[in-house]
């Protein structure tokens, strides 16, 4: 492929750096399991060395996620968590991060018991609120941390904006793309630094691998991520990488399915009695939707909304429900739903929770591409349960 540039994204998902194999015409990426490569003399290694450095699956995957973020380098971790560890890595004691409060419950664990410990200063503040970003920005603050839509409450953030704020201040903007994938929002594109990805979810999206993934275009950062990621060695077996680069080719077309189903799913939510509140950026009532619409191709596949009667409610509900499955994770083909509260988020302290909205009837959907309706029933069947 020598014109990748100018291909449209579901070419790309399918063609990106992966040209038919030059030995074999094998028209799959093959799966390299060899830890060492051999040298022809010593200390002058060819294109590959050792697996944890580099290998030829893995960075074909870093190759193919870099295009479809429209990026120049990727980098491949052995978790999402790994590649957020990767970025928090590269600073100090001493630097300051400021990172959005409503995100992944292990994205917290790790800034709050594990950075901060160590001397990295995280302030929590509500980035759907630009003001309330410039206010908190310290002499000392060199990251900006977004995810957009946040997990669990799909709040929306302004990346150009903060884009710009963070640029101005010499701080780099990184946004955790999991929920929306580069299907829908493009961050380098809007002014973010790097893209971080738990490649468990969508990209892969079939539920069989804990992968994570950087892109950037900033230079001093890749240098400083690559080296990180080979001195820490927190690297994906071939293999998953090979499984992702398969994901990948039907992202497009899932997403596209995701987002349809998932809208309807809120719509109908949105009038139950037995739902105190839905959150989905791609309803009217949502209170960045206008964002959504000018950030994102479209709201995503993921759900959020609050049941009546509080733990009891959302306990008689997921034990209610027969196709949707009650489990952790997201952005598989089969549809997920979880309590937040006890699972995802449990790790975040109960005051910090209730004053952010994860309250205790939030559940949380990830809308798989089993057929709507029968979605739609089994959430029926079960909230009719719920008293
Ligand atoms: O699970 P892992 O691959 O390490 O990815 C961590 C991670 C990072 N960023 C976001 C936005 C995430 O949602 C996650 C993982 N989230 C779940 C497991 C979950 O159920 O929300």
């Amino acid at each position: 492929m020598t014109h990748d540039d100018e291909l449209h994204f579901d070419t790309l998902a399918i063609h990106a750096a992966q040209a038919p194999d030059a030995a074999t015409g094998a028209i799959m990426p093959p799966v390299v399991l060899s830890t060492t490569f051999a040298q022809r003399s010593p200390g002058q290694p060819g294109a590959y060395e050792y697996s944890r450095s580099g290998n030829p699956t893995r960075n074909t995957l870093e190759r193919c996620v870099a295009q479809l973020e429209g990026g120049r380098h990727g980098l491949a971790f052995s978790s999402g968590c790994a590649a957020t560890s990767a970025v928090l890595q590269t600073l100090s004691p001493g630097d300051h991060v400021l990172a959005c409060d409503d995100v992944y419950g292990g994205t917290y664990r790790l800034m709050d018991q594990v950075f901060s410990p160590l001397g990295i200063g995280v302030d929590w503040v509500d980035m759907a609120d630009p003001r309330a970003v410039e206010g908190a920005l310290r002499t000392e603050t060199k990251l900006l941390w977004v995810e957009t839509p946040t997990n669990p409450l799909l709040k929306v953030v302004d990346i150009k904006t903060l884009g710009w704020m963070a640029g101005n201040h010499g701080a780099l903007l990184v946004v955790d793309n999991t929920f929306a994938t580069p299907a829908l929002q493009k961050p380098l594109e809007m002014g973010a630094h790097a893209v971080v990805h738990s490649t468990t979810k969508y990209l892969n999206g079939h539920a069989d691998v804990v992968g994570g993934l950087i892109v950037s275009d900033h230079e001093e950062l890749t240098e400083r991520l690559r080296f990180v990621q080979n001195a820490v060695g927190a690297v994906p077996s071939p293999f998953d990488c090979y499984l992702v680069l398969r994901g990948l080719k039907t992202l497009p077309i899932r997403m596209e399915r995701h987002c349809a189903s998932a809208l309807a799913i809120a719509k109908f939510l949105s009038g139950h009695p037995a739902v105190e509140k839905v959150h989905y950026p791609g309803l009217d009532s949502h209170p960045q939707a206008e964002l959504a619409q000018r950030q994102m191709h479209a709201p995503g596949g993921m759900v959020s909304f609050v049941v009546r009667g509080g733990t009891d409610g959302a306990r008689t509900l997921l034990e209610g429900l027969r196709l949707f499955v009650c489990a952790e994770s997201l952005g598989g083909v089969e549809s997920l739903a979880e309590h937040p509260a006890s699972m995802t988020h449990a790790a975040i302290p109960l005051e910090v929770r209730t004053e952010l909205g994860i309250v205790d009837g939030l559940v949380r959907l990830s809308v798989g591409l089993e057929a709507e309706t029968d979605l739609r029933r089994d959430l029926s069947d079960a909230l009719s349960r719920v008293p």
